[in-house]
C-alpha cells in the first residue's frame, strides 16, 4: 500500500492507493477534524413499526465511508459561492418555498401543506424572503439549495452525498432496530436531543428547545458515531431517487436507490424525487416525526425549502459512480 498527501480545495485528503480484486482503487481518508469514519457493517434498515415506506426491514450491508461531522453551513457554502460564481436553483428561478405559520386556530381548519408558500427571492442568502438575512447566521446550515447545488458543493469538495443506507446507518449511531438516534424514549421525555418543533404543528410552536428555526450547528448532542444533527435541525439530501417500495426493490449490499426512471411518489406520481433525511426544525410529534431515524421523506430535486440542507460523504467505491451524477 502506497500513501501520499494532497491538499484539494483547502481540504486535506491522504490517498491511499488500494489493490483489490485486480483493481486500483482510489480511496481518500477524510480530515478527522471535521469528518467521522463509519465503519462497515450489517445493520437493520427501515422499520416494521414505522410508515409503509419503511417496511419492511432488512439487513443490508454498508461498507466503511467518511461523513461530515455537520450538516454544511451558510459560511461553507459561501466559500463554494464565492470561489465559483455558482448561482443556486432559487437564485435563478427567482423564488423558494417558505414554510409560514398559518393563522388557524386548529387543525381541522387547516388546509393540506398550506402552511408552504412559494416567496419571491427566497434564496440561501434570504431563506424566509428577500428582507431575511444570514450576517447573523453564518454557523447555521444553509438552506433554500435543490439536489443539484448541495451536490454541486459536495464535488466542489472532492465529495458526493450519502446515499439514503448510508445517512441512516450513520444515524443509527449502531442503536440496531431503536426508533431515535438516542435510543427508544419518545422526544418528549428527552431533553435537548435535536432541534424539532415542540408543540402542534404548524400552528403553535412551543419553543421549548429555544430555537424556532434552525439552530448552529452542533448545538444539540452528537449521536454514538459523533455525528450532530444527523436528527433534525434541517433535513439532508440523499442521492436516492425516491420509492416508497424501495426496501423490497433494493439490493442488501451498499443500496444506492432506484433509477430516475423507476423514482415514484405516490402524491405527484409524475415528478420524479430524491430522498430527504433526518426531519428539522419543523418536525413535531404530531405531524411529520421525521427525526425517527427510519423516516423518509421524497422531495422534488429542483425546489429548495427553508428547512432542507445537506452535508457530504467522501466518494467510496461503491456510491463513486451511482451518487455523484445527476442521473
Ligand atoms: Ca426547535
Ligand atoms: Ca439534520
Amino acid at each position: 500500500m502506497l500513501s501520499s498527501t494532497q491538499s484539494l480545495v483547502g481540504f486535506a485528503f491522504v490517498l491511499a492507493i488500494i489493490i483489490v480484486d485486480g483493481l486500483i482503487l482510489v480511496e481518500e481518508r477524510g480530515d478527522s477534524e471535521t469528518m467521522v469514519w463509519i465503519d462497515g457493517g450489517t445493520f437493520t434498515m427501515g422499520s416494521d413499526r414505522g410508515l409503509k415506506d419503511e417496511a419492511p426491514a432488512r439487513p443490508v450491508e454498508i461498507s466503511g465511508f467518511w461523513i461530515d461531522k455537520y450538516e454544511v453551513t451558510n459560511s461553507q457554502f459561501k466559500q463554494f459561492v464565492d470561489a465559483t460564481a455558482y448561482a443556486t436553483g432559487a437564485e435563478r428561478f427567482g423564488d423558494s418555498m417558505v414554510f409560514q405559520s398559518p393563522a388557524a386556530r386548529s387543525l381541522s381548519e387547516l388546509v393540506p401543506l398550506s402552511w408552504w408558500q412559494l416567496v419571491k427571492e427566497a434564496d440561501w442568502r434570504h431563506p424566509e424572503g428577500p428582507n431575511d438575512t444570514i450576517i447573523a447566521r453564518t454557523n447555521h446550515p444553509v438552506v433554500q439549495v435543490n439536489y443539484e447545488d448541495a451536490l454541486s458543493f459536495c464535488n466542489w469538495q472532492g465529495k458526493t452525498l450519502p446515499t439514503e443506507a448510508q445517512f441512516e446507518f450513520a444515524a443509527r449511531g449502531g442503536r440496531e432496530g431503536q426508533i431515535y438516534s438516542w435510543g427508544d424514549q419518545p422526544i418528549h421525555r428527552e431533553q435537548g436531543v435535536t432541534n424539532h418543533w415542540q408543540g402542534t404543528f404548524p400552528i403553535k410552536n412551543e419553543n421549548t428547545d429555544g430555537h424556532a428555526g434552525s439552530a448552529p450547528v452542533g448545538s444539540y448532542p452528537a449521536n454514538d458515531f459523533g455525528l450532530y444533527d444527523i436528527t433534525g435541525n434541517v433535513w439532508e439530501w440523499v442521492s436516492d431517487w425516491y420509492h416508497p417500495n424501495a426496501y423490497v426493490i433494493l439490493k442488501d449490499r451498499n443500496p444506492i436507490g432506484v433509477t430516475r426512471h423507476q423514482s415514484f411518489d405516490p402524491s405527484e406520481p409524475n415528478l420524479p424525487k430524491r430522498g430527504i433525511r433526518g426531519g428539522s426544525f419543523l418536525c413535531s410529534e404530531n405531524y411529520c416525526q421525521g427525526f425517527r431515524v427510519s423516516a423518509r421523506m421524497p422531495a422534488d430535486p429542483e425546489s429548495a425549502t427553508n428547512h432542507t440542507g445537506f452535508r457530504c460523504v467522501i466518494p467510496t467505491r461503491s456510491n463513486r459512480l451511482d451518487a455523484v451524477w445527476l442521473n
